[in-house]
């Protein structure tokens, strides 16, 4: 095998974050220390993931339905908890919120000292568990500004401008972690004989314009017309290619790499849509357009809306910055 060069084929998540400052200040420190506690949630999900079917509390339900209104999977209950687990006791983050909680999780001994807020999708596309298709997890890291029980708001009701960080883990063939701080989008591959997200790809550009377009159709009659028009106008178009796994991470992981759009509209009686902003459209939006695409409602760019609600829904059209123009052609005519 070829000899590995430390620090240059051999560069784990924590040193990248590092890497990313340039200088060893405390904020370089905390957010390696934060990225390598979200590397050790992604890792013990994997783990438990891969063994569906022969230990308890991976495949099926718990019973309980989650604030969504949705039954819940023992994967997210699991996958939930690894989260919290993987940020208490780290003086890092003061509070975290996520799709399976209706409250924030706050931790008071981090908040005097804790600087972040996490908000996370512990698993992303969980219809895919129980038939092994992947699935993902999607993490939002903004500066703390509340200090106390009472600053909910303040950390968490912000445009998606003001997110310091985002990403997701991809539970596929591999594990994957892609992230961005801000400067560029980089891409790991977990290697669990070391136990180590390893760099694979730094600088991800997302193509200007693709021919995938990823959409569930079976939604077609619930649309409003120019929806419609656009898909048809796709259908139309010779070689454009459909694409829709049911977890939204799956999708956008391949349009960032291959290009094309990813479209989940509003509906007649759900106008904002299915997905949630905070902890799904806003992160994914942060890391598209660091990777030089578009994420729109289709009004309105996606990291410019502030939320009323925690759990606040949007229509979401994110991919190629010239798929996403085509998108919004038809929809503001
Ligand atoms: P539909 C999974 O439940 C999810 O939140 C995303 O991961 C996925 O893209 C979408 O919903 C699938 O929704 O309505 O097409 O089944």
């Amino acid at each position: 095998a070829e000899e590995i060069v430390l620090g240059r084929d051999f560069m784990t998540l924590s040193q990248h974050v590092l890497s990313q400052f340039g200088t060893f200040s405390a904020e370089a420190y905390d957010l390696s220390a934060l990225m390598g506690r979200i590397g050790l949630a992604g890792k013990t999900i994997a783990r438990h993931l891969s063994r569906a079917g022969l230990a308890e509390n991976v495949l099926g339900v718990t019973g309980e339905i989650n604030v969504q209104g949705e039954a819940v999977k023992n994967m997210d209950r699991y996958a939930n908890r690894v989260f919290l687990r993987a940020f208490e006791q780290s003086g890092l983050v003061c509070r975290l919120a996520s799709e399976e909680m209706e409250e924030p999780y706050y931790i008071p001994e981090n908040c005097p000292i804790g600087r972040y807020t996490l908000l996370y999708d512990p698993i992303d596309g969980s219809s895919n568990i129980d038939v092994n298709l992947a699935i993902g997890s999607i993490f939002s890291i903004r500066q703390q500004e509340g200090n106390d029980e009472a600053g909910e708001a303040l950390d968490l009701l912000q445009s998606g401008r003001k997110q310091i960080g985002a990403g997701y883990i991809l539970y596929g063939t591999s594990t994957m972690l892609v992230y961005s701080l801000g400067k560029g989008v980089h891409a790991f591959t977990l290697d669990p004989s070391i136990g180590e997200f390893i760099l694979f790809q730094e600088n991800i550009h997302i193509p200007a314009n693709g021919s995938i377009y990823s959409v569930n159709e079976g939604n077609f009659w619930q649309w409003e017309e120019p929806m419609r028009e656009y898909v048809r106008y796709i259908h139309r178009q010779a070689g454009n290619t459909a694409r829709y796994s049911g977890a939204l991470v799956a999708d956008i992981h391949r349009i960032l790499f291959q290009g094309g759009v990813f479209l989940y509209p509003g509906m007649v009686g759900h106008e904002d849509g299915k997905l949630r902003l905070l902890y799904e459209s806003a992160p994914l939006a942060f890391l598209i357009e660091q990777a030089g695409g578009r994420a729109t409602t289709g009004t309105q760019d996606i990291l410019d809306v502030i939320p009323k609600k925690l759990h606040s829904r949007t229509p979401l059209f994110i991919g190629s910055s010239e798929n996403v123009k085509v998108v919004e052609s038809f929809l503001n005519p």
